[in-house]
């Protein structure tokens, strides 16, 4: 056989294992529409890496995906564990890394911030509240950078970008969040713009895509600085608050996610803030889009209005229980506490 027809019969053989593991759990949890929605995430993926060698890897990594419980500070009243958890009911997807929290954990919220093009004010802004409110940890939901380099649209506008001294910024802001807000925890999701690095050396640089110095994860030196990086068709979830990049787009977005996935589940992408309530008939989920930090005024240049809002969020969490809110950034000026910050 060719190496072109091992190929495709390698991603036939992956897509059908997919399709059965999404055909047996719609069969069996119909009522989870969370693993469809993954299904369609993973599907793309494996979509855009069928050229790969990696995807036997890929699929290996799926079946055999490894649950670690790592114990940190148990001296703590708080304590942290994290685990890669996997669809209750299958075993293809390690779809989840989820952090188990005891006591008053606080997390900072951050949306998308696309440096180099973030407002500074709206940025000052969001650290600024973040050093009162004291998190334990800070989540980025994704699109931290632009990547705008790396996009495929037309580049007709009078931007102008160098990736090198993008993720230079990016770094720089990540270390300064993480020191001024005394965060001890911090966790950055790959949003569709970091996407943008690997859609490139898949399309452009494909020599290289399987270099790991060239990961995100690692061009931001991530581990260096004490950031973790949840990988796009991951989510992340903190006890019952997950968090996503974001995928639906609409006037009814954080409705949709919420009604999507079934849980409470704070994202960004969308750039707006809202959220949305629903009580089942045991307990009460919740739908937060988180606005951005992005400026108002780049993004008016590819949409005609950019209907966006600056915010930050805020997440206290108490065992099962847990408090989220969005801090609307009007003007470069946050309110928290009473007080008008900066
Ligand atoms: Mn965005």
């Amino acid at each position: 056989m060719t190496n072109e027809n091992e190929e495709i019969s390698l991603r036939d053989e992956a897509l059908d294992s997919l399709r059965a593991a999404y055909n047996h759990n719609l069969k069996n949890f119909p009522e989870r529409k969370f693993t469809r929605s993954v299904y369609r995430l993973v599907a793309s993926e494996l979509n855009l890496l069928y050229k790969s060698d990696k995807i036997e890897e890929l699929f290996d990594g799926w079946k055999n995906a490894i649950s670690e419980i790592e114990t940190v500070n148990a001296e703590d009243k708080t304590m942290v564990t994290t685990e890669d958890v996997m669809a209750k009911d299958e075993d293809t997807f390690p779809l989840l890394t989820q952090k188990k929290v005891t006591g008053t954990y606080k997390i900072l919220v951050i949306p998308d911030v696309h440096v180099p093009y973030q407002c500074k004010k709206a940025v000052e802004a969001a650290i600024r509240l973040g050093e009162e409110f004291k998190p334990d940890e800070v989540v980025q939901l994704g699109d931290l950078l632009d990547c705008y380099s790396l996009s495929h649209y037309p580049k007709t506008t009078h931007r102008s970008s160098n990736f090198a001294d993008e993720i230079e910024e990016s770094i720089k802001l990540l270390e300064t969040i993480k020191k001024r807000t005394g965060a001890k925890y911090a966790t950055m999701l790959e949003g569709n713009h970091e996407a943008r690095l690997r859609k490139y050396l898949l399309n452009d640089a494909s020599s290289l895509k399987n270099l790991k110095a060239l990961k995100m994860n690692n061009l931001l030196e991530l581990a260096s600085i004490g950031w973790d990086f949840i990988p796009e068709h991951k989510f992340y979830a903190v006890n019952n608050v997950f968090f996503t990049h974001g995928e639906f787009i609409s006037s009814q977005s954080s409705k949709k996610h919420m009604d999507e996935y079934r849980e409470t589940i704070i994202h960004g992408h969308t750039h707006r803030i809202s959220s949305r309530y629903h009580r089942g008939l045991n307990s009460t989920i919740e739908g937060w889009e988180m606005g951005c930090l992005a400026s108002l005024e780049v993004g008016a240049e590819y949409v005609k209005r950019a209907n966006w809002q600056h915010g930050v969020g805020t997440v206290v969490i108490n065992g099962d229980d847990y408090w989220i809110n969005c801090h609307h950034i009007r003007n470069g000026k946050v309110e928290y506490n009473g007080l008008v910050l900066p």
